[in-house]
């Protein structure tokens, strides 16, 4: 008796503690699941994948819960006889057309989603992503400016010399800055091996490719500094090229293109003794 109840209480313990287990702020804290994000998009994106989820939990239930009824139910102890029948049609229907409408039903959902991704119109500004072993380098297309972004982190931290920061290699010195509100398109491409642009906030992540462009767009509705990386092993320093956004109100954003552009503009002599020479991202004359 005195067993039974402490194997009950031992149950409802095990029961809460998988409850707690489950709840948003576990989940947040470990890092279980895919941020939300911070667009309409990344929302589109979280929502998607959480109704997958559910529809897998759900066909995981019931193909297990049927199946162990039956092993249970149809145990050789209670003289269970198997039935004896080949090429039923009636089975053979309904394994068929249950898995169409379960893919069906995740297909609809899933293209809506897909189809706003890659739907670029109507952005109010281009950023081309450029990536190079082992920087970012991002150009504002029609609006001359472009500048590169480099990990920040001291090297003692990385040689474990110095106590590592908050943003401990997710922090660059140029973060890209964008409008919040504004649909920004993102240009990605490569220079010499393949990366990946990925910031998880944004629901996307969008390989980048020598020789190729490729298409996605933005609109980021909370200011804020959103983090990422490269995704795409690139050689030795991959994971020393972060990604920082910066999405800051429109007038801000303004004000930051307008000094961007008066920093970009060589002065006259420089202009003068470089006009024949082409230099590479990392500086270093071509
Ligand atoms: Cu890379």
């Amino acid at each position: 008796m005195a067993i039974g109840r402490i194997a009950k209480m031992g149950g409802i313990a095990s029961g809460n503690a998988l409850m707690l287990a489950w709840s948003a702020g576990a989940q947040a804290e470990l890092g279980l699941n895919m941020p939300r994000g911070v667009t309409s998009i990344s929302q589109q994106v979280y929502d998607l994948h959480m109704l997958i989820f559910w529809i897998c939990v759900v066909i995981g239930v019931v193909v297990f819960g049927v199946r162990f009824w039956s092993i249970y139910h149809h145990r050789k102890s209670l003289g269970a006889v198997p039935a004896q029948f080949h090429e039923s049609t009636l089975v053979e229907v309904v394994w068929t057309v249950i898995p169409m409408l379960i893919l069906i039903g995740m297909a609809v959902p899933a293209t809506k989603t897909l189809v706003s991704m890659y739907d670029t119109r109507d952005a109010e500004l281009t950023v081309k992503v450029t990536g190079y072993q082992w920087r970012w380098q991002y150009d504002y297309i029609n609006e001359d400016v472009g500048f590169l972004s480099v990990l920040s982190t001291p090297s003692a931290q990385i040689r474990n010399v110095a106590a590592k920061s908050e943003h401990y290699l997710l922090e660059v010195d140029n973060p890209l800055v964008v409008p919040v509100g504004k649909k920004v398109r993102i240009l990605t491409t490569a220079a010499d091996v393949i990366h990946s642009w990925w910031v998880p906030e944004l629901g996307w992540k969008k390989d980048a490719i020598p020789g190729f462009i490729n298409e996605s767009w933005t609109l980021i509705e909370k200011p804020g500094i959103y983090r990422g990386q490269c995704a795409e092993l690139c050689g030795k320093d991959h994971g020393f090229m972060p990604i920082v956004v910066k999405a800051v109100p429109e007038a801000e954003f303004k004000r930051w293109l307008t000094d961007m552009k008066a920093k970009s503009k060589p002065s006259p002599q420089t202009a003068r003794s470089d006009s024949n020479v082409q230099t590479s991202p990392g500086g270093q004359t071509l």
